[in-house]
């Protein structure tokens, strides 16, 4: 058995040399802005797109995967964040399933290192703090094949939170 390594990095996700990236999509996967849209860019948007649309709709809280097509990554696990409305709507539970479930997902491929951005923090405008409470807490001990999540922020806000939150 292993333990997961967690470790947090600012930057940008498409760039990331893991086995897959988490990408923050919405319920059809039709592809959209933010981190989305540099992933569909990133990876060839024709393409992505065509194996994304057998795929949808996706649930909030679920995932699942295509291939990274021209990424790096071998890999896209493509979740839904919740929308955020007042924190009293389920929304931490549905945050949670979202790095859950990718890891499930990142397990049945064999992925062993999983890059993931700060699911539902920009359009969707969950809380910086309370999602990296829950980015850096739902993967802890997880049993299984995954040795490494990476926690990749785009703003130094989100990496100062992961920072003090991983006690680095
Ligand atoms: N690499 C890493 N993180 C990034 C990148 C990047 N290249 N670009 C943005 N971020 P958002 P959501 C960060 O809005 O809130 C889309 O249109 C960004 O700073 O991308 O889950 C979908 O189609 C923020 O911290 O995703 C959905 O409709 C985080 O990624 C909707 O937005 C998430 O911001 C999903 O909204």
């Amino acid at each position: 058995m292993h333990t997961v390594k967690i470790e947090a990095v600012l930057g940008d996700i498409t760039l990331q040399d893991v086995d897959a990236v988490v990408n923050a999509a919405n319920r059809q996967l039709a592809g959209g802005g933010g981190v989305d849209g540099a992933i569909h860019r990133a990876a060839g948007a024709r393409e992505l797109r065509e194996a994304c649309r057998p795929l949808a709709p996706c649930e909030p809280g679920d995932a699942k995967a295509t291939p990274g097509f021209r990424l790096p990554a071998r890999w896209i696990i493509h979740t839904v964040g919740p929308v955020y409305r007042d924190g009293r709507h389920g929304e931490a539970e549905v945050l949670a399933n979202c790095y859950r479930r990718s890891l499930e997902v990142a397990e049945q491929l064999g992925a062993r290192s999983v890059a993931f951005p700060a699911i539902s923090t920009g359009v969707y405008a969950y809380p910086r703090r309370e999602a990296a409470e829950i980015a850096v807490r739902t993967p802890r001990g997880r049993p299984g094949t995954v040795t490494l999540v990476r926690l990749v922020a785009y703003d130094r806000e989100t990496w100062n939170l992961y920072q003090e939150l991983l006690g680095g």
